[in-house]
């Protein structure tokens, strides 16, 4: 039964693959997990997709969906227990698109400021950028009493908590002085559930003729 099981080529840092694994976990589908070392991709995962990002899944008719939130909308349309898809579409689709455009931006400078020197901004002028897309975040979580649409959480919340994680690690003192209560028991929530360290266990490098562990819901 699991070698037909689809197949998900993974990076376990990755907020992109960490997203899709907790759709993938949340649906209780069976799904097979190819660690990869993002230095030295294995040949079947740019065979399936030559744009060469992760996560890619692959389905047992072969067909591969190599995004993020593509992988999210096909697992729970197979199956969502926790209607993570009842939020308003349009409004999700706005928060998403903000996260990955600016915010993962503005993260990805102040992350890596080295990176970025020649452009000119200081990285306090990125973080806040970041900042004010993330009080948009927090006015929502007050409104909606802890999640985004409501007290419980649904596909937004999932899709952009593990771009926040990055954000809030770069400097944890600054996101504790700084970023509001309800911000921070969001993040908090999120990356303390028992889902979230499931889908976060350490795998090591996927080799050819290995057999690959499962992600199975939860
Ligand atoms: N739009 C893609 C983005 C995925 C992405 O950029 N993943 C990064 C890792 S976090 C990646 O694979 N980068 C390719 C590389 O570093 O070689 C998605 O949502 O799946």
């Amino acid at each position: 039964m699991s070698a037909s099981a689809p197949v998900l080529y993974s990076f376990r840092r990755c907020p992109y693959a960490i997203r899709a694994r907790l759709a993938l976990a949340a649906s209780g589908l069976s799904v097979r997990v190819r660690e990869v070392t993002l230095r030295n991709k294995p040949p079947e995962l740019l065979r399936a997709s030559p744009k060469g990002t992760v996560p890619v899944l692959v389905l047992a008719g072969g067909g591969v969906i190599d995004e993020s939130l593509g992988i999210m909308r096909w697992a729970l349309g197979q199956s969502d227990p926790d209607n993570w898809l009842r939020a308003d579409a349009a409004e999700t689709a706005r928060l998403i698109a903000q996260n990955d455009g600016p915010f993962k931006h503005a993260l990805d400078h102040y992350k890596y400021p080295d990176r970025y020197a020649g452009e000119g901004a200081a990285p306090s002028a990125r973080r806040s950028a970041g900042m004010d897309i993330l009080a948009d975040l927090n006015a929502r979580l007050i409104a909606g009493g802890g999640q985004l649409f409501g007290p419980a959480p649904t596909f937004a919340d999932v899709a952009l908590f593990p771009f926040v994680r990055q954000f809030a690690a770069t400097d944890p003192d600054f996101w504790a002085r700084a970023v509001p209560q309800p911000l921070q028991d969001w993040l908090a929530g999120h990356t303390g559930s028992a889902r979230f360290h499931a889908v976060m266990a350490r795998l090591a490098p996927w080799q050819p003729g290995e057999a690959e562990p499962l992600l199975t819901g939860g």
